[in-house]
């Protein structure tokens, strides 16, 4: 290697880092919480593919004290040798150069990768520091970063046991990029999990060693995605087995599983190449219409549906149906707003094909399953008749009425992009925000109590409940659901819809039945970041000289504790309903100084988390939701 073309390659690559943290949205979507622990993800997937490629079965994930994470696995370990084109040790490539991951070697094609599929360069580009170490032939070579530059070459570092192979990434994310750079346990458990789910034969290991997490857990799920489908379902009444499948034609792998419950709803969960395919695609639409046509059929057949009755529609017929379907292709090509939207026509062919082959298959031989299945979509069927006819009605009226907004103190402008609405708990916290609220751009909705159960009740009883007709009334988009889609986001008329809820339990379960609201009825309202979460403090602190500071959780507290030694008085707020107007203005009306919390979507999973184990039948699991949920509440803060 000359020194020459090293130079050389070294320019290209720093222009390439600096892109990277220029723009760092481009490449992990934001640099929010989720953003910071896409970089936990994208280096794990690398080691999944290695999972994948059949060398290794075990990867560690360990958050460390001093805010740094390690990923370490047991594969043959990144290539040390020197790459050809570049002159640079292998490894050294896949760190420093964009898009170089998984493109060398043999064949091969990458497999699983994270939601913008970007590589370990990036990670290193956004790192204050990041250290690889690889374990080969009884060697250890090392080499540090910082911010995406190699400090010095590829080394030798020692002797390690004979059989220990792996490859072990270090990181600190870098505070310069990252609004925050204290990683997500919670997220991360989740999709580890998941990611057992979706590979059987591998060992996802845990470890928290942060002061008051510490925690160590195995993720192990021999089952795969039959064990996944259980687990969507538990809390639920299921109607028959979990029926599976698992075939390849013309290099596409398809495998699926699914169960229908009690429960009127329908979750469907698309994987392609280990990616959760949030916004669907050609997959799920292949598995859909071919299930739907079959279901007909046999429905015809059994005499289920008459000569005279029009067919099932294909939501009628996955009403109470929990699926994963996970598929690997050799050259996905994803689609859509987050990229996320398969859209390789074969895959939706294929999936249509096996699913075809196999259902049959299965119900010839298991007919009371078929039965089962059948009646849910007749009384689903049922179901829609009386919503189609309640929406119409609703419809109808909402045309001809005005004032069926209720207690809605509107505000004056009609700016949408500069308006607000504020749905405030309780009758009295309503009051006193009306008075306190800057009427020209702030709207005040009080509502009673909790809101109805979106997630149990039938939707003729939620669109006659007076609280959603309001909501639906004063935002100004009509709603959507399963048929026919009503909803329009350019129509809403407040760029902010603020819930505002006391800091407690009872806030805590009211604020999530109206994200349950939001998410099943007018989901873009999140998506396009329209929602939020009031943030009254918990105390103010008033210190014996100097300013008076509010403190909007316990942590706070603690810090304000460690900096003051006890020279301040402190007053406690125990609810919204107990500020004056000012107080409440200054606290949590005042665009310039109160604290919102913007509800984002953890790429859905969460989000039917929340449908399905929080509003399950089951009591004890939905506590423990709440509860452990209850101050992160699933949003990044
Ligand atoms: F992201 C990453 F690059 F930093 C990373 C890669 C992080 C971690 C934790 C593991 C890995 C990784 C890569 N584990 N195993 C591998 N394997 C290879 O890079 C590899 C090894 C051998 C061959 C070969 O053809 O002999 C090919 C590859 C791609």
């Amino acid at each position: 290697m000359s020194k020459q073309t090293y130079d050389a390659n070294s320019i290209s690559i720093l222009e390439g880092l600096e892109a990277v943290r220029k723009r760092p949205g481009m490449y992990i979507g934001s640099v929010s919480t989720k953003g910071l622990n896409h970089l936990i993800f994208e280096i794990v997937d690398n080691a999944v593919d290695e999972h994948l490629a059949g060398y290794c079965d075990q990867i560690d994930v360990t958050l460390h004290q001093d805010g740094t994470v390690t990923i370490l696995d047991n594969g043959r370990g990144i290539p040390v040798g020197i790459n050809e084109k570049t002159g640079l040790p292998a490894v050294e490539v896949v760190f420093t150069m964009l898009h170089a991951g998984g493109k060398f070697g043999n064949g091969g094609y990458k497999i699983s990768g994270g939601l913008h599929g970007v590589g370990a360069s990036v990670v290193n580009a956004l790192s204050e520091w990041l250290e690889v170490k690889i374990y080969q032939d009884g060697k250890v070579y090392q080499q540090m970063y910082e911010r995406g530059k190699p400090v010095a070459p590829l080394e030798e570092a020692g002797n390690c046991p004979k059989k220990k192979r792996g490859t072990e990434v270090t990181f600190l994310p870098d505070d310069e990029i990252f609004e925050k750079t204290y990683f997500k346990a919670s997220s991360i458990k989740n999709r580890l999990h998941e990611t057992a789910y979706l590979n059987p034969g591998l060992h996802l290991h845990f470890i928290n060693e942060r002061e008051g997490e510490e925690e160590d857990k195995v993720y192990h799920e021999p089952d795969g995605i039959i064990a996944y489908v259980k687990e969507l379902n538990r809390g639920k009444q299921p109607v028959c087995d979990v029926v599976y499948y698992k075939q390849k034609i013309e290099g596409i792998e398809v495998e699926a599983a699914f169960q229908y419950t009690e429960d009127f709803q329908e979750n469907i969960m698309g994987f392609c190449n280990n990616i959760y395919t949030m916004e669907g695609g050609t997959h799920l639409t292949g598995f859909k219409a071919r299930f739907t046509v079959i279901m007909n059929q046999y429905a015809r057949e059994l005499g289920i549906l008459k000569e005279k009755d029009s067919n099932f529609t294909g939501s009628d017929i996955r009403n109470g149906m929990t699926a994963v379907i996970a598929i690997k292709h050799p050259d996905p090509r994803f689609e859509g707003q987050t990229k996320t939207k398969l859209d390789n026509p074969d895959a939706g062919k294929v999936v249509g094909d096996i699913t075809a082959e196999e259902t049959v298959l299965y119900f010839d031989k298991n007919l009371e399953a078929l039965k089962k299945i059948l009646s849910c979509a007749e009384k689903s069927a049922k179901i829609r008749r009386a919503e189609e006819k309640a929406k119409n009605n609703l419809l109808t009226k909402a045309k001809f009425s005005c004032d069926t907004n209720g207690k809605l103190a509107n505000c004056e402008s009609r700016k949408a992009e500069e308006c607000e609405i504020f749905i405030v708990e309780g009758d009295s916290a309503g009051g006193s925000a009306k008075t306190a609220r800057n009427r020209r751009y702030q709207a005040i909705l009080p509502i009673r109590g909790k809101i109805l159960n979106v997630e149990k009740a039938t939707m003729d009883k939620v669109l006659a409940n007076a609280e959603i007709k309001t909501m639906i009334h004063s935002f100004g988009c009509g709603f959507s659901e399963g048929y026919g889609n009503d909803f329009d986001i350019s129509k809403l008329r407040y760029n902010k819809i603020i819930i505002m809820t006391d800091a407690d339990v009872d806030g805590a379960h009211i604020d999530t039945l109206l994200l349950t609201f939001f998410y099943r009825f007018m989901p873009d309202l999140i998506t396009h970041g329209h929602v939020y979460l009031a943030m009254p403090p918990l105390y103010k602190a008033i210190p014996k000289r100097g300013e008076e500071e509010y403190l909007y959780d316990d942590k706070a507290l603690e810090r304000y504790r460690k900096k003051h030694k006890g020279s301040f008085t402190l007053q406690r707020y125990k609810g919204l309903g107990e500020m004056d107007a000012d107080q409440l203005w200054e606290t949590t009306l005042n665009p310039e100084t109160r604290m919102l919390k913007q509800v984002e979507i953890e790429d859905g999973r969460m989000a039917s988390e929340i449908t399905s184990v929080l509003m399950g039948s089951e009591v004890p699991p939905r506590k423990q939701f709440i509860y452990e949920h209850a101050k992160e509440a699933d949003l990044d803060l």
